[in-house]
């Protein structure tokens, strides 16, 4: 919400982050959802969808870099993704850095959002949308999983929260889409809120993804502007192994990637899926 010249997240009712407005560069009512970019002193461009910061150009790519290369090089041997949501362009980046990933299926509900971080935030899609590999779908995300015909070997879903649009893709049926999309041995990862602030969402998807996934863990990465604490992010699959690699493994596939990366490392990776106590006694582990 603008108010003045500051812009305040209304996320969480009793506690929230705000940010200086140097300037705004696009505010509308899409069809979807309230929209605005604008810039900070601290973070440069911000963009926030329905009062909840989504993504700014100086810490974007911990959540980016995380939420692809993890469920990409845990894989190993990932040739189709399909992504959903991720408007802006960020993971779209991140995937298409991989060389050896064939094919890219986006679906994001919003076109505004598309067209606007393209022309504001042009460094998170990075050109990635004119990739010969990508086919970029504007539909409902649940609605494509659930009549999906094509396989992904990895799934990433980088939705808003589960309040207005977000709320369809952290549903039993857009779980249950995702199981039915992925080839055998594939990955689901998913945007799963700040665990210290949203815990109830942790257990929520837990118990949702439990009748389609054999495997399904948490993994974490702070990310300052998703206030509170430790972004947490949704793992499903139905092969434990993939997600208890060897750092030495890790280590191999990320050197084969041949990719330069500003927050991951194989150690991080690694480190990413041990849970704080709170987490596993929410979750009954
Ligand atoms: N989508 C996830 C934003 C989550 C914010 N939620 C929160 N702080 N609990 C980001 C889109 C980036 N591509």
């Amino acid at each position: 919400m603008v108010q003045g010249d500051r812009y305040f997240e209304t996320l969480h009712n009793a506690y929230g982050q705000q940010f200086s407005i140097d300037k705004v560069l696009f505010e509308s009512r899409t069809e979807h959802q309230h929209l605005i970019i604008f810039d900070n002193a601290k973070f440069g461009r911000v963009m926030a969808l329905d009062g909840m910061i989504q993504t700014t150009e100086k810490d974007e790519f911990i959540y980016h870099e995380m939420l692809t290369h993890v469920p990409i090089l845990a894989h190993g041997n990932a040739k189709r993704v399909l992504i959903i949501g991720g408007g802006d362009g960020g993971i779209l980046r991140e995937v298409t850095r991989h060389q050896s990933i064939e094919h890219v299926t986006m679906v994001e509900i919003d076109a505004s959002v598309v067209e606007m971080c393209k022309t504001y935030l042009p460094n998170h899609s990075n050109g990635a949308f004119d990739d010969p590999r990508v086919n970029l779908v504007i539909n409902d995300g649940r609605d494509f999983v659930i009549n999906c015909q094509d396989k992904f070997d990895v799934v990433i879903s980088d939705s808003t929260d589960p309040i207005g649009p977000g709320e369809a893709l952290f549903t039993s049926a857009f779980y249950q889409g995702c199981a039915n999309c992925l080839t055998e041995g594939g990955i689901l990862v998913t945007q799963n809120g700040v665990c210290f602030m949203q815990l109830d969402e942790v257990t929520t998807t837990d118990s949702r993804l439990s009748p389609y996934f054999a495997d399904r863990s948490f993994y974490r990465a702070a990310v300052p502007t998703y206030i509170g604490g430790d972004m947490t992010f949704a793992w499903a699959s139905d092969n434990a192994a993939v997600r208890q690699h060897s750092i030495e493994v890790i280590r191999q596939r990320f050197a084969a990637a041949n990719i330069e990366t500003r927050w991951y490392t194989p150690e991080l990776h690694v480190g990413s899926f041990a849970l704080p106590r709170y987490v596993l006694d929410a979750l009954g582990q």
